[in-house]
């Protein structure tokens, strides 16, 4: 097998050369697994760790090495062990954010081709979340693949509306298939292109790792049933990419419990308990905390009780969790106006 064969080419050729040395060579992540990688290259996926200088140049955990990226490694024991000691730059990436009073991003894989953003048709299927998925895949480069699984569970006519229901949410190519009756497989295997790397996301239980074993022909990988309302048990817990016979390149990864800070109010106000007491005193039961009149926390601001940055962090964190839970063109408004409004809070503290 050749690096090309993995989806190396001259734009990671033209990026790589401040990163190897002369005894080192260039493979791919194929596995990550708290720290401990698989890394493939022309021979095989051999084990490997993060060089020591490389892990404290790192500042950013999402700079760390994750699935599908390109790293210059250098071997040990025969080739039977690595040290990464460079990242390359990625050409296109899947990422969300994660809870914390820092907000930060998680990478979920590299270098990727084509995201199928997978919904079961059945209990699964949510157009809001399926929206989210597409600002992920916009938000990285990568081309967004609709994906309905689990045709066999329902009638003809109730896929016929999905398919309406996701046409006109999204303008991405849309495949419904069924792991169980083979349907649409077709049309999938048509898709996938040698040397082409394609990740498969979406929650625990849509059969992600079915239809990889489907389309390998043997249960290579875990599976497990979804519960009586659809939940999956998160079977696949780790992200790892898998080389079909034909040539292309899966990424399977864990279901996600949830996509960026939708829905974590409840964890940001955990992390918050001094605001939360104060925005009981607030004139409004729903204040924001931003321009209403009468708000305890603004209050407990100016008179220097609360830290404008603790403040400025709080809002800025909630503002990051609704941002999430909106469409691509309102999160690129709303991204504009909120500038502003920080821009402006931190005029009005100094005066
Ligand atoms: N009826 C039906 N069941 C399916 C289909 N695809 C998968 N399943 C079942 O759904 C359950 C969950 O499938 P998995 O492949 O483990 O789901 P997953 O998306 O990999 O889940 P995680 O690894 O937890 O993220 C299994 O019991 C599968 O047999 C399908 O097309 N039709
Ligand atoms: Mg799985
Ligand atoms: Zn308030």
């Amino acid at each position: 097998m050749k690096l090309n064969d993995l989806g190396f080419d001259e734009w990671f050729e033209e990026h790589s050369a401040r990163f190897l040395r002369e005894d080192g060579g260039i493979a791919r992540v194929s596995a990550v697994d708290r720290g401990s990688y698989l890394i493939r290259n022309e021979a095989g996926e051999v084990q490997a760790e993060l060089a020591g200088k490389l892990y404290h140049q790192i500042e950013n955990p999402a700079d760390l090495p994750c699935v599908g990226d390109w790293v210059a490694a250098q071997y040990y024991d025969n080739d039977a062990s690595a040290v990464i000691h460079g990242v390359f730059p990625r050409k296109t990436f899947l990422r969300r954010r994660t809870a914390g009073e820092n907000v930060d991003f998680q990478m979920i894989a590299a270098n990727i081709d084509a995201a199928f953003i997978i919904q079961s048709c059945h209990f699964d299927f949510n157009p809001r979340r399926l929206d989210r998925y597409l600002v992920m895949a916009a938000d990285g480069g990568v081309e967004p693949i609709v994906m309905l699984t689990k045709t066999d569970l329902i009638t003809r006519d109730e896929l016929e509306q999905k398919l309406a229901i996701v046409g006109s949410a999204a303008k991405a190519r849309v495949i419904a298939l069924s792991s169980i009756t083979g349907s649409g497989f077709d049309e999938l295997r048509q898709t996938l292109c040698p040397g082409k790397t394609y990740c498969l996301l979406g929650s625990s239980g849509v059969g992600k790792t079915t239809l990889i074993n489907r389309l390998m022909g043997e249960e290579a990988f875990d599976t497990k049933p979804v519960s009586g309302t659809g939940e999956g048990t998160h079977t696949t817990s780790r992200r790892q990419l898998i080389v079909l016979d034909q040539g292309a390149m899966l990424i399977d990864t864990p279901g996600m419990r949830e996509l960026g800070l939708a829905g974590a109010d409840d964890g940001i106000d955990a992390g918050f308990a001094d605001l939360a007491g104060l925005s009981a005193q607030c004139r409004y039961a729903d204040c924001r905390h931003e321009h209403e009149p009468g708000c305890a926390v603004r209050a407990a601001v100016e008179s220097g009780e609360l830290s404008e940055d603790r403040y400025l962090s709080y809002i800025k964190l909630r503002k990051e969790s609704d941002f999430y839970g909106m469409s691509y063109l309102d999160k690129r408004r709303k991204d504009r106006a909120f500038g502003r409004f920080i821009k402006s809070v931190k005029k009005h503290m100094k005066d």
